[in-house]
């Protein structure tokens, strides 16, 4: 029944589309063609003018209304050492494309009005003309050389490497589908070394436990947490497809490619409470976190920064998020205490361990009772 309607609606339309060409055809033949082309080309041309102010004034009211999201201002402000230069570029970029934007556009229609048909006009023929080709050339040129020196020189800080003198912590995002794996290197400050052929089901990442830097590694859970104000070097691989490890508030986002590691450097400056503070000045993070409890906490109080996955991964790319937590250097070495190694409680003594039979000793002394333990049952087993 709806299809029949929609049918007939269709036609409907049709038919009334041609009797309008009819009835212009017949004002043609009584006014006169001439007459016709003189008032269509008149309303072309008040339209063309009236386009243009209600596009470019639309343009100005959504670029203010959306001017936090467009340009990192307010409550998207960058939470990283290094956000700031890349907002600044944008910014930049937008100011000049900004204003050849609104000048192409406003060159558009206006001449679109200004040259509109007459009867007494003639259209003249410009085969060339040096002193514009110049100008269109050159100014873009130097416009764009600008915008790209100041792009690769800030692309070469932000990129720039750890040296080996810095005082940096370094973890591991291996992406999967669908999570990714956070590796942390423990106490020894060094992730020990992978290879993707010892991957099994219960050794995800592929970890080498015969070398000791994996012994104290730490696979992190749901959430992960990081010291502000410490720079941290984040070795980024993907196991199956590609990912993207994306830290939006830290403008931190690079590709995670299969067989072919990358790495970003960054250091967080705002820490999650610090950012949740800041945002409780806008109106907008005053609303209820969960709508259907309009009593509860509110946006701003259950903040989080988030690490998601920016590379449409397959069916389970959203189940990426997991929460990053950025605390006090005090806090964070709390936390990092508590964790355990993967190694001393997932595969230590099982037949997966290559060090199975074998004692073990494990820096630092705090490690030693828990690593002892589960060596000396070995050892009584042979
Ligand atoms: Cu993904």
């Amino acid at each position: 029944m709806t299809a029949l309607f929609i049918i007939l609606c269709i036609i409907l339309v049709g038919i009334v589309l041609v009797q309008i060409a009819r009835v212009v055809e017949l004002i043609a033949q009584v006014k006169g063609e001439r007459e016709v082309m003189r008032e269509s080309s008149w309303w072309n041309a008040q339209l063309s003018l009236l386009f243009l102010v209600v596009f470019l004034g639309a343009v100005f009211v959504s670029s203010y209304y959306y001017k936090n999201e467009l340009l990192g201002y307010g409550p998207h402000a960058a939470a990283s050492a290094h956000g700031g230069a890349i907002d600044s570029m944008f910014n930049v970029t937008l100011f000049f494309t900004g204003i050849v934007f609104v000048i192409t556009h406003i060159a558009l229609f206006w001449f679109a009005y200004k040259y509109r048909w007459r009867e007494d006009r003639k259209a003249s023929f410009i085969a060339h003309d040096n002193r514009l080709e110049v100008i269109w050339t050159a100014v873009p040129a130097v416009v764009m050389t600008l915008l790209v020196v100041r792009g690769l020189d800030a692309w070469d800080t932000i990129m720039s490497d750890v040296k080996p003198d810095e005082d940096y912590i370094e973890i591991e995002a291996i992406g999967q589908q669908f999570n990714w794996i956070i590796r942390y290197p423990g106490p020894d400050g060094k992730l020990g070394a992978r290879d993707y052929r010892l991957t099994t089901a219960t050794n995800q990442v592929g970890q080498d436990f015969r070398d000791r830097k994996n012994w104290d590694d730490i696979i992190v859970g749901q959430e992960l947490y990081l010291p502000v104000n410490k720079k941290v070097r984040v070795r980024i691989i993907a196991k199956d497809v590609l990912h993207n490890f994306y830290l939006p508030q830290f403008r931190v986002k690079m590709d995670a490619v299969p067989g072919m590691p990358t790495y970003f450097v960054f250091t967080p400056i705002k820490t999650t409470s610090e950012y949740r503070n800041e945002l409780r000045k806008y109106p907008e993070y005053h609303k209820p976190y969960d709508p259907a409890d309009p009593q509860g906490p509110k946006r701003w109080e259950k903040f989080e920064y988030e690490l998601a996955c920016a590379e449409l991964c397959g069916k389970g790319h959203y189940s990426m998020k997991r929460i990053l937590r950025v605390v006090s250097q005090e806090e964070f070495d709390a936390w990092y205490k508590q964790q355990e190694s993967y190694y001393m409680t997932q595969i230590r003594g099982k037949d997966e361990d290559p060090n199975k039979g074998k004692i073990l000793d494990i820096d630092p002394p705090a490690e030693k009772s828990q690593e002892t333990a589960p060596a000396k049952t070995e050892t009584t087993s042979l």
